[in-house]
């Protein structure tokens, strides 16, 4: 008998179809990505580096690993690429453990200004074994370079990330490394959200103005999870044995073997960011970003809306992130900066086009999407968040019902499985 994991599977692959993934950090992997990931590469260990295993049998793995390599030097143009990183978060503790000794202090954009975990969040390795400066955004949402300067005088990182996971703006690599030469830093940008639109020519590259870079592989480039870090010329010449330190991070440092057969699906999706095509997705990803903002009411520079709901009521993503799953669109709630109501229960959502570009969809589309939106969130109008932390389990359950039961829902929902439905998804349809 068939494991039961493939019915699920099949009712994932509809879910996934019928709906619109609007979660800005996800995308439809090619068929051939797949094929790579579900391959028997995933049989062998081969810990260490090309050349250097501790296993035998590893003369194939270690072609897949140079060739993956080789590609993704190529397409940044950086001498030094590594694959190894199971995902994005193991990537940046390798790339924080090369740089700084535990104790150091390290800066990043606050989580609620739209940063990452890694760069120095509470609970986090990045504030447990390190101590962790945050610099934020200002009432422009824009990265608040006067903060980050006083805050690097003060505190001498020694290392500065620059990158985002909600943040809807184009980012200045080069005032970034003003004040990091300022205070001897190393700048480390985490570009996993936005590398698609680097590749494309949407966004400018750090390459130039950074030390390390770090791009997780399953975002708006269109591949399998996992993490690739870069190590720029800039990089090399702060520091010459960056790379073997990398390494040693990554193993013996936090990894062991590698998997190859995520390796090697990287590599597909790294030949397949090389081809002409994927700059035409990436300036559409934007392109349609831009669109759905201004339907919205508000503006993108990049793959994602950070839409605040304040205008709907108080701490209303949850229930906005509910009632659009009832819909059929998947978003996630989201803090906005300076959020009013509380990081569990916040007052925005955070919505992207990487996975509605992938299946083809256009501007016109984005303002049948944006349209379907500003229904949805009528819906929840007056379904504000109860003020008393005591009073929200409650009634997040009862809205739930009600939601599920809301006939407007049900209607959208209908005409978006119909809209939806007629888009090809990669992965599934080629
Ligand atoms: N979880 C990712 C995101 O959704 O942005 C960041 O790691």
């Amino acid at each position: 008998m068939a494991s039961r994991v493939f019915k699920l599977i099949s009712e994932e692959a509809h879910r996934q179809k019928y709906g619109l993934e609007m979660i800005p950090s996800e995308n439809y992997v090619s068929k051939d990505v797949l094929k790579a990931l579900g391959s028997i590469l995933t049989n062998k260990y081969s810990e260490g580096f090309p050349g250097r295993r501790y296993y035998g049998g590893n003369e194939i793995i270690d072609k897949i690993e140079n060739y993956a390599c080789d590609l993704a030097k190529k397409l940044f143009r950086v001498p030094v690429a590594l694959v190894q990183p199971y995902s994005g978060s193991p990537a940046n503790l390798a790339i924080t453990m090369a740089v700084c000794e535990p104790g150091d202090v390290v800066m990043g954009l606050a989580l609620s200004s739209g940063g990452h975990l890694t760069h120095g969040a509470n609970l986090n390795f990045s504030s447990i074994f390190y101590k962790a400066v945050n610099y934020t955004v200002g009432d422009d949402w824009k990265i608040n370079f006067g903060e980050l300067e006083t805050l690097a005088k003060i505190h001498k990182p020694k290392l500065i990330w620059v990158g985002t996971t909600a943040y809807p703006f184009k980012l200045d690599y080069k005032k970034f490394r003003k004040i990091a030469d300022m205070v001897g830093a190393s700048l480390v940008a985490d570009i996993s959200h936005i590398t698609g639109l680097i590749i494309g020519g949407v966004h400018e590259s750090p390459v130039p103005d950074v030390d390390i870079i770090m791009t997780t592989t399953h975002k708006t480039l269109r591949g399998p999870r996992g993490a690739i870090i870069l190590v720029t010329e800039r990089g090399l010449k702060r520091d010459s044995e960056i790379k073997s330190k990398i390494e040693r991070a990554i193993i013996p440092g936090i990894q062991g073997g590698p998997h190859n057969h995520q390796t090697a699906a990287i590599a597909v999706s790294l030949e397949e960011a090389l081809k002409p095509s994927f700059k035409k997705y990436a300036i559409q990803v934007a392109k349609n970003a831009a669109v759905l903002a201004k339907e919205l009411g508000t503006v993108s520079e990049t793959h994602l809306i950070l839409f605040s709901l304040t205008k709907y009521g108080y701490g209303m993503g949850y229930q906005a992130q509910y009632a659009l799953e009832e819909a059929g669109i998947t978003v996630n709630k989201n803090t906005i900066p300076g959020e009013p109501a509380s990081p569990f229960y916040p007052s925005g959502i955070r919505l992207g086009t990487p996975a509605l570009t992938s299946r083809g969809m256009k501007e016109e589309d984005m303002v049948k999407i944006a349209d379907w939106i500003k229904r949805v969130l009528e819906e929840i109008r007056g379904l504000d968040l109860p003020r008393k932390q005591e009073k929200r389990k409650d009634f997040l359950k009862e809205i739930k019902i009600k939601l599920h039961k809301n006939k407007n829902l049900k209607r959208i929902r209908k005409e978006v499985e119909n809209f939806a439905g007629k888009f090809p998804v990669p992965g599934i349809n080629d």
